[in-house]
């Protein structure tokens, strides 16, 4: 039996102040910090150890792993950080107000965009200043690979490919695996994993910063998946966002 760690980062500048955040690169909150520390050591107090990280391209997931392996005395093992595990697109949804956005069109427009898995967000222009195909750090990505606004649907296929390829074969050979990425990408990767039903995926919300085990069998198959720490604090961060952008109370 295998398992691997998945967490979503600490809680960002983006999410204290509930902007859709997508590929935008901003920064943990002091929160965050120590939300990300908090999950090192649930890790380490339930005695899980690691022999490489990965995270996606964006300094919130980045830092998210470096807290935890901090706390674990593991900045030193081989970490990867892969375009492929960056949040969802969320096209020109980035940098817009979840309740503003909510109030204009509505909580159900809000729902769809957010937890629907085959609904699109508004696409940014190829153009546009947020547009990752003007970003130094995806020069080496193809154009027509580099998303402009994705569906979570988009999302499962590039994060279940990364996990295939690039994972899989990691955890056949033992290694033990951290990924810290976001909270659609392991919606995603969930998704991918279990084949779990659309309205089952509606009602999923990761919580930022709780770990996240998989423990799978000898095919690489999830057996069960289990969160560290208290059920009462897990389910009311998990409930915190499901609740982003709600206007009535
Ligand atoms: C959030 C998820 O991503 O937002 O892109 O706004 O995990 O990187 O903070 P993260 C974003 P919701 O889909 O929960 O609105």
């Amino acid at each position: 039996m295998y398992s691997v760690i998945l967490v979503r980062h600490g809680e960002s500048v983006y999410n204290q102040q509930n902007l859709f955040t997508g590929w935008t690169d901003v920064s943990l909150t002091e929160r965050g910090i120590h939300e990300a520390r908090e999950a090192g050591q649930l890790i380490r107090e339930a005695g899980y150890t690691f022999d490489m990280a990965f995270s996606s391209v964006l300094k919130r997931s980045i830092q998210t792993m470096h807290y935890i392996l901090d706390e674990l005395d593991l900045l030193w093992i081989p970490e990867q950080k892969a375009w492929k595990l960056n949040e969802r697109h969320y096209g020109a949804l980035q940098g817009l107000s979840k309740t503003d956005t909510a109030c204009k069109y509505g909580e159900e427009q809000l729902h769809l965009w957010r937890r629907s898995l085959t609904v699109r967000p508004p696409l940014l222009k190829p153009d546009d200043p947020r547009s990752p195909r003007l970003e130094e750090r995806y020069k080496s990505i193809a154009e027509h690979d580099l998303p402009l606004g994705e569906s979570l649907q988009d999302t499962v296929a590039r994060v279940g490919y990364f996990w295939h390829h690039r994972i899989v074969p990691l955890i056949r050979k033992k290694e033990r695996i951290l990924i810290s990425a976001h909270g659609n990408t392991l919606r995603a990767l969930i998704k991918y994993m279990e084949d779990i039903d659309e309205k089952t995926l509606t009602d999923l919300n990761i919580p930022t910063g709780i770990p996240l085990v998989y423990e799978l069998d000898e095919h690489v198959q999830p057996i069960r998946r289990f969160y560290l720490g208290e059920q009462e604090h897990i389910d009311r961060k998990s409930a915190e966002v499901a609740d982003q952008g709600n206007v009535t109370e």
